[in-house]
């Protein structure tokens, strides 16, 4: 950690104070370095811890343009704070260097990280690409977007990091050498915050620039790349794809049959590539196929995410919440689709600026019925003659109760962000799990 020794001559300002500046100040402070903090809101998320352990640091909490970035040496930087904020701007121009905890982690460790970026299914692989080195006896840190600030995990001495990259985390972070490095998938999200879909892709490419591995999706071409080595993963025609063999279908490297895919305990297509994804990024380690089948059996998928709730007179309940943009409702609607007679789709919130026309064709056969609410909820009922303009999740859960018969299933895959209505996509998850069980409903 010698470029810890350059940081102790720098004046640093840690921008933001949820849990990546929390993460940072944390990690600074057992350093015995003091940062300043900044963050736009009043009343931060981590101002009580603050106050509790770190009473005498200096902060500033309120509108940015009075926090004279431009007086630091040094700032690093929350992902959710965007880099063309005047006052970061201004910073910037003014040659305060400006990174991401992603960045300083990349600075600080030289252990072997897989790193995992792209639209859809990053938590699910990096949760099923830890599960397996830790099935192969890796002591592995898991962190990055799925929840945990990547900084808090250099507290251990863990031989492997497993990152999940938001493309606002790529985009303040240059210098990580992922021993492998993955872009899922890409389809429209965060518009919001990218001037253009391309803007969007090129963030998500650089996780590859300096990757020793890049996995592509080979029915992706803007998961393509030109650094080698690489590896694809699709369902067909890919280094790592599904085969048939003796009659079962397997997983297999470059036609030779390595695990039965009924080992694999989550269901759906998406999965599946999820875990073919798995097995290219964590190639360059020393798995058997019996590890990875064993990791494989006992995942049984993360909260949220197609989540079983109930069975009520026949019909089934499923929590996508995690779907917070069309691609994941995509995938969601094709994976249950084979299990329902017809499916019940409840959806709305903040599209983030997203095109919502792809969903059209995937409306048209089994979903009997689009139940919307939130700021979009208009422009997703507007998509279908089946659709219906709800108020709320109550009025959603309701209404599905009433046009859900035995065989189908309803689904909550909202295809947009929570934050119009609740505080996460889990809160949305849990209420709307609630208004399933609610007796009254
Ligand atoms: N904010 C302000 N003022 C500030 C700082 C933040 O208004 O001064 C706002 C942001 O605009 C944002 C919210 O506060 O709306 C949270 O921002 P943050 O940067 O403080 O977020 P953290 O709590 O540090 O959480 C972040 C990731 N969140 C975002 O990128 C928005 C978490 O991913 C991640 O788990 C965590 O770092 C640890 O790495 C969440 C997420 O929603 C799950 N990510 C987006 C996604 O997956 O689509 C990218
Ligand atoms: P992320 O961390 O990228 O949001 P998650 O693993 O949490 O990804 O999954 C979010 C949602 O995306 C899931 O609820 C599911 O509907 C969908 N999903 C998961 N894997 C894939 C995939 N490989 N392709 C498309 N959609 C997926």
């Amino acid at each position: 950690m010698t470029y810890l020794n350059e940081m102790k001559n720098k004046h640093i300002t840690v921008l933001g104070l949820g849990v990546t500046g929390l993460g940072i100040v944390r990690f600074l402070l057992s350093q015995g370095l003091t940062p300043n903090v900044v963050d736009s809101r009043q009343s931060p998320p981590g101002c009580d811890w603050l106050q509790q352990h770190a009473p005498n640091l200096t902060t500033q909490f309120g509108d940015l343009a009075t926090a004279q970035l431009e007086s630091a040496d040094m700032i690093i930087i929350s992902p959710g704070l965007s880099l063309t904020l005047p006052a970061v701007a201004q910073a910037m121009q003014a040659g305060v260097e400006v990174i991401g905890d992603i960045e300083l982690f990349a600075r600080l460790t030289d252990k072997p990280v897989v790193a995992v970026t792209g639209s859809n299914g990053k938590s699910t692989v990096v949760t099923l690409a830890y599960e397996v080195l830790k099935m192969a006896g890796y002591k592995v840190g898991l962190g990055g977007n799925i929840g945990t600030a990547a900084l808090d995990l250099l507290a251990d001495d863990f031989d492997v990091y497993v990152l999940e990259l938001s493309s606002f985390q790529l985009d303040t972070m240059h210098s990580l050498k992922p021993v492998s490095a993955t872009v899922l998938n890409v389809s429209e999200d965060h518009l919001d915050r990218y001037p253009s879909y391309q803007a969007y892709i090129d963030s998500k490419q650089t996780i590859y620039a300096n990757a020793a591995l890049a996995v592509v999706n080979k029915t992706d071409p803007a998961t393509y790349t030109q650094t080698m080595p690489q590896l694809s993963f699709g369902l067909e025609n890919a280094d790592y794809c599904l085969m048939t063999y003796q009659g079962d279908s397997y997983f297999s490297y470059q036609g030779k049959a390595l695990l039965p895919v009924s080992s694999l305990a989550v269901v759906g297509r998406h999965n599946q590539l999820n875990a073919l994804a798995v097995m290219a990024l964590l190639s360059p380690f020393d798995i058997s196929a019996s590890q990875f089948a064993q990791a494989f059996s006992q995942f049984t998928g993360l909260a949220h995410r197609c989540q079983f709730v109930a069975e009520q007179a026949g019909v089934k309940y499923f929590n996508d919440s995690k779907a917070t943009n069309v691609g994941a409702t995509i995938a969601a609607i094709e994976s249950l689709a084979d299990q329902a007679r017809q499916l019940v789709v409840i959806a709305g919130g903040d599209a983030k600026g997203a095109d919502l026309d792809s969903l059209k064709p995937y409306l048209q056969q089994q979903v009997k019925a689009l139940i919307c609410f939130g700021k979009d909820g208009k422009a997703l009922v507007a998509l279908t003659d089946k659709g219906h303009l709800t108020e709320n999740m109550q009025q959603a859960v309701m209404l599905a109760k009433q046009l859900a018969t035995a065989g189908d299933i309803v689904l909550l895959a909202p295809a947009c962000a929570s934050i119009d209505m609740y505080n996460n996509y889990m809160q949305r998850g849990d209420h709307f799990s609630q208004c399933v069980l609610a007796e009254a409903v």
